[in-house]
């Protein structure tokens, strides 16, 4: 799995290598060629791993670019760029403001203030953090100016919350949430100011991007700011764009607390910063908080009220610790849900950006409905401040999947991952960097190498050892109790989603009455079961019940990888025999081979037990066997009389699902790591080619792998351990 995840780190490495300008960072090498706010600040913290000299260059450019009321402009430019990008220098005219600095070319505006974020990052993953303090000691004072610019200049009122002004601040440009705002504003258009826009390059889809109405709002307001000189207290008095954001706001608070612990490091007072994340985290809670929504909105100073338009942004507050405890459950029910992507929803990814269902959420248009990798690397964090870890973790993989799978784009389209806007962007890589070494650690804290050596020596538990015992003949008991597991699958199993109800399992009397047919398995004879369909439907759903079982009688919270041999360790007495859920699917339904990585085969030469192998092998089996994780196949119930249709379309469905992707501009095929470990089964590499394309269901998909049948380019997707909980 490292050796998986180096080589895309490389890959990672090398465009922020690319994109340096010198002494920063340019977000894209098509469509932004200058210095940007919040880009710096995620681009520092992804190069905060590898390359603390330049992650510090970054930020220090940029603030050298800073306003001397405080403000830390939207974009720095590069005077050899000119020319790309509108609007540039020429266009903001900031040299009529008292406050920008002489010799710098800046725009007029700022951005969400993620610096001070970034700064105690590069202080926290240096080699050697003590050699960071100088630089937090030069920077500490320039980040704290920023931030009382924000609470000065943006918040005259001293609510807790600052305004933005135009929605380049929002960094989200042209979210839905701005539409409303954004019409109210009325003009002439024929006294608008010329201008050329320069984003709608060659190979962008102008339907990718804001509208020709937005842009004109856009160079409206702009305007207005440099009529103003960009003096806040003119503007504050005529502009119509005035709104408290929660992104923006959460960010800030964030950032607070960011500072504070930056100022206890360097010997200074943390007061300030801690007094500032204070106010802004009542204020959120108590004003942007839509309680009919469960969500938080922006708040329009203009009209005086919130903006019902649910957005991302609103989940933001988990990120600034904004949220009470019951606002967070409230938000992550619809945060949880299938208009943002809900856990094992399929075909989406987490967490779209605008609500999937409304009727203007578009999936590849910029801010109004894609997946962006820093607003998603946020609300992570913030999904696990408010411990909700299953959601954060899966969010992770997807952020960890979308730049593998599909390259390191500006953003990706919500439902089939597909990359839009600018390749080779920046945050995404840098971010990238961020979330591998996080699960590195992660991996370290959990499955290190001796985890692996104890797996490799579990002890059985047997599960099916209790006093209890069925007033059931032997004979019946096969279908007995696989009238019980059809029950369990009726009430506790989502087979749609492949979710299980573990909880409510647990103290029921439909899992009781499982647990004493099992013990009866201690008196069973399984040559009586007769006919491959019987068999192959009783060991298959026997398994995927010894899974229920073994997580919920051994507490597994997160995953089964917290229990060391997991599959080896859970076991049923079956009659004389003992037989553990590895050896009911290595040993019987695969025909006795070597598990994965094992040099052992189930049974030995003289195990009795070699009388219950089922064989030849169905390859389909892999799609009904379950393992209790999110990237194994949906948990179901198995009858013999229908199961080779069951396993036909198990196979159907997992193959068309996003365990398999063909990515004909890409070259190449990714599938799920079951392929991997079960390749002998299919018939080695070219059997399994043969099977994918044999239930494949997409016309280009097909052809693709016909035409590059003999050199197919094949990778395996990160496998999701996390409980299908
Ligand atoms: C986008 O915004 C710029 C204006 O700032 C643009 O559209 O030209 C946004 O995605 C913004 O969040 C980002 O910082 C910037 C550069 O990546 O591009």
């Amino acid at each position: 799995m490292a050796k998986f995840f180096a080589d895309y780190v490389e890959r990672a490495k090398r465009i922020l290598d690319d994109n340096w300008a010198g002494s920063s960072t340019k977000p894209s090498p098509t469509l932004y060629p200058h210095q940007w706010n919040w880009d710096s600040g995620f681009i520092a913290i992804g190069r905060s791993h590898y390359d603390t000299v330049r992650a510090i260059v970054e930020i220090e450019t940029l603030f050298d670019a800073q306003w001397s009321n405080g403000m830390l402009p939207q974009i720095f430019f590069n005077p050899k760029e000119l020319g790309h990008y509108f609007p540039e220098p020429d266009f903001w005219q900031t040299e009529r403001a008292a406050h920008a600095p002489a010799g710098k070319l800046t725009s007029g505006i700022t951005m969400p203030p993620v610096h001070a974020i970034a700064v105690e990052k590069i202080y926290k993953n240096a080699r050697r953090p003590r050699d960071v303090v100088p630089f937090l000691e030069r920077i500490y004072p320039k980040l704290l100016a920023l931030h009382d610019y924000l609470y000065r200049e943006r918040d005259p009122g001293g609510e807790g919350l600052a305004y933005i002004r135009h929605p380049w601040e929002s960094g989200i440009d042209n979210s839905p949430t701005w539409d409303i705002p954004l019409r109210r504003i009325h003009f002439d258009k024929a006294k608008l100011p010329h201008y050329t826009r320069k984003d709608l390059k060659p190979g962008i889809d102008p339907k990718m991007r804001p509208s020709d109405d937005d842009y004109d709002r856009y160079v409206f307001l702009v305007d207005l700011f440099r009529n103003c000189e960009y003096d806040e207290f003119r503007i504050r008095e005529t502009c119509p764009f005035l709104i408290q954001d929660p992104l923006f706001n959460s960010i800030l608070c964030r950032a607070d607390e960011s500072l504070g612990r930056i100022a206890e490091i360097i010997g200074e007072s943390p007061e300030m910063p801690q007094s500032w994340a204070q106010k802004t985290v009542g204020a959120i809670r108590e004003k942007l908080w839509h309680e009919e929504h469960g969500i938080f909105d922006a708040y329009d100073l203009a009209s005086e009220q919130l903006i019902e338009v649910d957005t991302a942004a609103g989940f933001m507050p988990l990120y600034g610790g904004a949220a009470t405890r019951k606002q967070a459950e409230q938000l992550y029910g619809r945060l949880n849900s299938v208009s943002f992507c809900a856990l094992h929803q399929g075909n989406c990814f987490t967490i779209p950006n605008y609500d999937t269902k409304k009727e203007d959420f578009d999936r590849s248009n910029y801010w109004r409905g894609p997946i962006w990798i820093n607003i998603n690397w946020m609300l992570a964090q913030g999904l696990r401040r408010y411990g909700y870890t299953l959601k954060a973790d899966s969010l992770q993989k997807d952020l960890l999947q979308l730049p593998i799978r599909f390259c390191f784009y500006e953003y990706f389209d919500s439902f089939d991952g597909k990359g839009y806007g600018s390749d080779n962007f920046s945050w995404t890589a840098a971010l990238f960097i961020d979330l591998v070494e996080e699960f590195y650690e992660s991996e370290r804290a959990t499955k290190g190498a001796s985890h692996r050596i104890k797996g490799l020596f579990a002890r059985e538990t047997i599960l099916n050892e209790g006093t209890e015992m069925p007033e059931v003949d032997p004979e019946n008991l096969a279908g007995e109790l696989m009238r019980t597991i059809r029950d369990l699958r009726d009430t506790f199993y989502d087979t749609a989603r492949g979710l299980v109800d573990y909880e409510r399992l647990k103290g029921s009397e439909e899992f009781k009455q499982y647990r004493m047919l099992a013990n009866g398995l201690r008196k069973f004879r399984p040559s009586c079961l007769t006919g491959r369909k019987e068999k192959l439907a009783f060991w298959t759903n026997l398994y995927n019940t010894i899974v229920v079982d073994g997580i919920v009688t051994l507490g597994v919270k997160q995953s089964v990888k917290e229990i060391p041999g997991f599959f080896r360790k859970i076991t049923y007495a079956i009659g004389p025999h003992l037989l553990s859920a590895d050896d009911i699917e290595h040993g019987i339904l695969r025909g006795n081979v070597r598990p994965w990585l094992s040099p052992f085969r189930p049974f030995g030469p003289r195990d009795v037990r070699r009388g219950m192998i089922l064989s030849p092998v169905d390859s389909r089996i892999h799609f009904a066997l379950v393992c209790g994780s999110r990237s194994c196949a949906p948990i179901d119930y198995y009858e013999p009389n229908h199961i080779y249709d069951q396993l036909e379309a198990a196979a159907t469905s997992f193959v068309n699902s996003s365990e398999v992707l063909v990515l004909p501009e890409e070259g190449k095929m990714l599938i799920s790591e079951i392929f991997r470990w079960y390749e002998r089964d299919f018939g080695g590499r070219t059997g399994l080619v043969d099977f994918i394309f044999d239930y494949l269901v997409d016309d280009e998909a097909r052809r693709f792998i016909q035409e590059n049948y003999a050199d197919l380019h094949i990778e395996y997707l990160h496998y999701d351990w996390n409980l299908n909980r």
